[in-house]
């Protein structure tokens, strides 16, 4: 730790309006809140939506569910809380989701320091009074000693911009952001741009509704069913019983969840031992736990060949017709590269007969009419259009608020390069702003539940540390900051991840800097927050209040 005297530090600011203003209510927001009170501190969220759950807010599409199971994808921080709630399914869908989002909210009171329907416009530190001003689209401004970022990693929707898209007259939606009163599809020709996981789960329930749905396909993706089912109280109940161990185990896990990984390579068994074990993940495991079945599939493309071989021929075993099984099935792409999607039906609904492929891989969308999509001079009669097109992940939503840091520095020109943090949580030249799950950190390659856990934690006693003993600020060192984002790009280096266009990598939006934001490995990475506060918060500059102002 450098806990030297005050460096720039010229005073403290003895009142700001709150002690912390935390952005977002989704699942990273409430459990922030929690926190920070539990400290005696005054914090207030800020959310744009009219309501908590961040991602769950907003992703209401048909077939939304996480493909994280539920008694995993649950707060850990009070027993009772995960005792007491009851999920229905291996998956929960979406509205379950809410639910518990909202029954936390209201279990721990969270409501009345919760203000919704407000963005954050910007945030811009005050060197003179060593505090945050942050004005919202309300017209108002507050001030705040610490601000915290829990405005998700996959909040910001990626927005293509098609030629003529302003002249179609019939419905257009996105998966990000789907109408709170639902879609009725009934007697309707829809048409879907997008086959990352938002597509391939909408897809089966549009095509179940709709008069024809045509998917329009830039990249074939790899899927694997996720086998949900009803958790029957029974498995609720054992997994209650051992919920201890299972949340310390999944802190020790690379991907922070139990994928009950095969610890061999894929290439040290036969060809015949290789298919038997794909053939029973998939069929009896299923979802994202398939890639656990051996230990390299990540880190060895030859062994990453052998997965993406069978999946393929598994595609050609499901679609009936062998030219859109061709155009479905990713010949020559890398399984997990692109995040895996887990599905329900998703190849099976193509043997519909009102479901159509558009290859746009080659010929892309030319342009929109008033009641069609063009491809390669063809026609594609739709009412409804369904963009499933992602999101700009991980930086989107923090460069999406104009934060000013010391000297006035935009974080969008420090990061017009891509993102720089030191683990994911502080960049330098912006004290005491917190990021939770930031590029850097492992965030969107975990259990996202457990990685909120651990840097919701590692931010609340950090800001006691600091109260504690006298600190007004904290910053990264610039070294620190640089071997870090080197280390985040050394260990991606070692993995399949970077060999494809993901949003990982930011390659989905266009003119975004490529480069691969978060980090690979949750129990390296706690690992190393141990050590940085064991050796007195190493790599990160304290500064001592000084003086005390108004
Ligand atoms: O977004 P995506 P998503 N013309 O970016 C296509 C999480 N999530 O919302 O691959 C034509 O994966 C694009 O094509 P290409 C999960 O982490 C989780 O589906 O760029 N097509 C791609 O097919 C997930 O990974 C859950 O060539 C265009 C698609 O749009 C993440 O959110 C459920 C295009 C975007 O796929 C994002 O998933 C849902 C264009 N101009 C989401 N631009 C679960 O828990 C883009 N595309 C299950």
């Amino acid at each position: 730790m450098d806990d030297r005297s005050p460096i720039s530090a010229k005073a403290t600011a003895k009142t700001t309006d709150f002690d912390a203003i935390v952005v977002g209510a989704g699942f990273a927001g409430m459990f922030m809140l929690h926190r920070l009170r539990q400290q005696g501190l005054k914090a207030r969220v800020f959310e744009r939506g009219s309501g908590v759950g961040g991602t769950w807010f907003w992703n209401r599409y048909p077939g939304a569910r996480c493909d994280t199971e539920s008694m995993e994808y649950s707060y850990q921080f009070d027993d009772a809380l995960q005792q007491e709630w009851n999920w229905p399914e291996r998956y929960s869908a979406q509205p379950e989701i809410l639910k518990y989002a909202n029954h936390v909210a209201d279990r721990y009171d969270l409501r009345s320091d919760l203000q919704f329907n407000t963005k954050v416009l910007s945030a811009t530190f005050d060197e003179s009074r060593n505090c945050w001003t942050i004005a919202t689209d309300d017209g108002k401004r507050v001030t705040a000693r610490y601000f915290i970022m829990a405005t998700g990693t996959l909040s910001i929707a990626n927005k293509p911009q098609f030629p003529g898209v302003e002249s179609f007259k019939g419905r257009v939606l996105y998966t990000s952001d789907w109408p709170h009163e639902g879609v009725d599809f009934t007697g309707r020709k829809v048409g879907l741009i997008g086959t990352g996981s938002s597509g391939i789960q909408s897809t089966p329930h549009i095509a179940a509704q709709a008069d024809h749905l045509t998917v329009f396909q830039r990249t074939p993706n790899f899927s694997v069913p996720a086998r949900n089912r009803p958790l029957s109280e029974e498995e609720r109940n054992t997994t209650k019983a051992r919920y201890g161990e299972l949340r310390k185990f999944t802190y020790e896990q690379p991907f922070a969840t139990d994928f009950h990984l095969n610890d061999q390579s894929a290439l040290s068994v036969s060809p015949e031992e290789r298919k038997r074990i794909y053939e029973q993940r998939w069929n009896e495991h299923g979802g994202l736990h398939f890639m656990a079945a051996f230990n390299d599939l990540m880190f060895n493309s030859e062994a990453n060949k052998t997965v993406a071989e069978f999946i393929v021929d598994k595609i050609h075993g499901i679609v009936n017709d062998p030219d859109k099984a061709e155009i479905l099935a990713p010949r020559n792409g890398v399984v997990g590269c692109k995040r895996l999607c887990s599905d329900t039906d998703y190849f099976e609904t193509f043997n519909r007969d009102n479901v159509s492929l558009v290859d746009v891989s080659k010929q892309p969308i030319e342009s929109f009419t008033a009641n069609s999509i063009k491809v390669g001079g063809n026609d594609y009669p739709v009412d409804d259009i369904v963009f499933a097109t992602g999101f700009d992940a991980m930086t989107g939503a923090l460069l999406g608020v104009d934060i000013k840091g010391r000297n006035g520095q935009p974080l969008r020109e420090k990061w017009s390069a891509g993102p720089r943090t030191y683990l994911g949580l502080q960049t330098v030249g912006f004290p005491n702003l917190f990021f939770i799950s930031g590029p850097g950190s492992p965030s969107v390659l975990t259990n996202m539940m457990v990685s909120i856990d651990q840097h919701v934690n590692f931010i609340s006693d950090t800001i006691r540390h600091l109260e504690q003993s006298g600190v007004a600020l904290i910053e990264p060192q610039q070294p620190a900051e640089d071997a870090w984002v080197d280390h985040v790009n050394e260990v991606a280096d070692l993995t399949v991840y970077p060999t494809c266009n993901s949003w990982y990598l930011g390659s989905n939006v266009p003119g975004k800097t490529r480069v691969f934001m978060p980090y690979v490995g949750f129990n390296t990475y706690v690992d190393k927050c141990k050590d940085v506060v064991a050796k007195g918060y190493q790599g990160f500059t304290l500064v001592r209040r000084a003086a005390e102002t108004a």
